[in-house]
């Protein structure tokens, strides 16, 4: 396949993962831009990148480039996106797609109107497993689903003197936990279910009102290894748990955890989704095993195995069963699916890769449960839409 050159744009724990995964679909990175002329120099020294920019805006204009990664702040991603898109660009975009529904609403209709392809990060829907479960309960073999529940809890901001640029509100946004790791949950579970959430009721907690920050710049996770920082008190409004009920659009209901502040829990995505003849459950921490829940036979432990797997989720696992497949080749699985759509001139049919409606509609939940959060009362999404 004859891919586009691309630029990735933001250097830290996401632009490098993005970088990798490009290079093992054979995709050449053009391009860096970082959040400084020297950030970006070194990383295409050290990457051995072709071009590096001064900034983002040189990066979305090199007429070279076909196709922009945006893996900075949340703050930057609708200005960057609306530019590339503008520009003529092919854009993924992580997650969260902006900072407001009103941001996220303008690029959808950009993306619809301009004839190029884009999406949001949502990754997590590319474990082989998970496709698999979408497969099972597409065939029927789960049932209705009646209860749809889980969390995402994470230790790496426990500590008052954790810091990262997603606690400042200017460039992370209003919600934390929500926006972050809530917005990848909620997608996973409407992605398996094809059900839509229809109804929230969230409270929030922040546990750190006052947290230190360093004073320089610390990566995402790296602040765990760093050591007597000279620092600065700075107030938290954001929060570092949630806790959500939902209603679905079937009458299933549901309810999340969040936390970012769970002591031993790194990466802990967890679902189970009960339905009228079966149950699944999955874990990102053991992603390769789906357990099946039954009533009146033993359960099941799936091993992932494209043998054993529906067609759908067998074309999107890469490697043989018993070989594992993690966190980074979920990002190969959805740059396949964008590079894909970009080499047949059309967006996929739905069910691939989120699309920029997808992050959107993500931003109404955020609203959603931002609302019911603050007026501590059950919000139906629709009130949302109609804003
Ligand atoms: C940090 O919470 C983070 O890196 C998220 O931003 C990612 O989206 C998630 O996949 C892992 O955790």
């Amino acid at each position: 396949m004859k891919y586009p050159k691309v630029a990735v744009i933001g250097l830290g724990f996401m632009g490098r993962t993005h970088i990798h995964s490009l290079r093992r679909l054979g995709i050449e990175v053009y391009g860096v831009a970082g959040i400084s002329e020297d950030e970006a120099k070194s990383a295409a020294s050290e990457l051995s990148i072709p071009k590096w920019y001064r900034n983002s805006d040189e990066a979305i204009e090199d007429p070279e480039v076909q196709a922009v990664h945006l893996c900075t702040p949340n703050n930057l991603h609708f200005s960057q996106a609306k530019k590339a898109l503008i520009s003529g660009k092919h854009v993924l975009c992580e997650k969260p797609l902006a900072m407001t529904m009103i941001e996220s609403r303008e690029l959808a209709d950009l993306a619809k109107e301009k004839d190029l392809v884009t999406a949001v990060n949502y990754n997590l829907r590319f474990y082989p497993i998970c496709q698999e479960a979408r497969a099972r309960i597409a065939a029927g073999e789960l049932g209705i689903p009646y209860l749809i529940h889980g969390a995402y809890l994470q230790d790496w901001l426990f500590l008052k003197s954790d810091w990262n640029w997603r606690l400042e509100p200017q460039q992370g946004g209003n919600l934390r936990v929500v926006a972050d790791i809530g917005t990848h949950w909620m997608d996973m579970v409407t992605y398996l279910t094809g059900l839509k959430i229809t109804e929230v009721m969230a409270d929030f907690s922040t546990i750190h009102p006052i947290r230190l920050q360093p004073t320089f710049e610390i990566a995402t996770y790296a602040g765990k290894l760093e050591k007597n920082l000279s620092t600065n008190e700075v107030s938290i409004k954001t929060e570092d748990v949630a806790v959500i009920l939902f209603r679905f659009e079937n009458g299933a209901l549901g309810n999340v955890s969040l936390s970012q502040v769970s002591a031993g829990r790194k990466n802990f995505f967890w679902f189970e989704i009960s339905g009228s003849k079966s149950a699944i459950r999955w874990d990102q921490e053991n992603p390769n095993e789906l357990w099946i829940g039954y009533r009146d036979q033993p359960n099941q432990l799936l091993s992932k195995d494209p043998s054993l797997f529906y067609p759908e989720a067998r074309a999107l696992t890469g490697f043989p069963g018993g070989h594992a497949e993690g966190y980074p080749d979920t990002f190969v699985q959805v740059f396949s699916q964008f590079y894909g759509a970009i080499a047949s001139g059309k967006m996929p049919e739905t069910g691939k890769f989120a699309t920029f409606e997808d992050g959107h509609h993500e931003m109404q939940l955020c609203d959603a449960i931002r609302r019911s959060a603050l007026e501590k009362r059950w919000v139906k999404v629709s009130e949302i839409e109609k804003q």
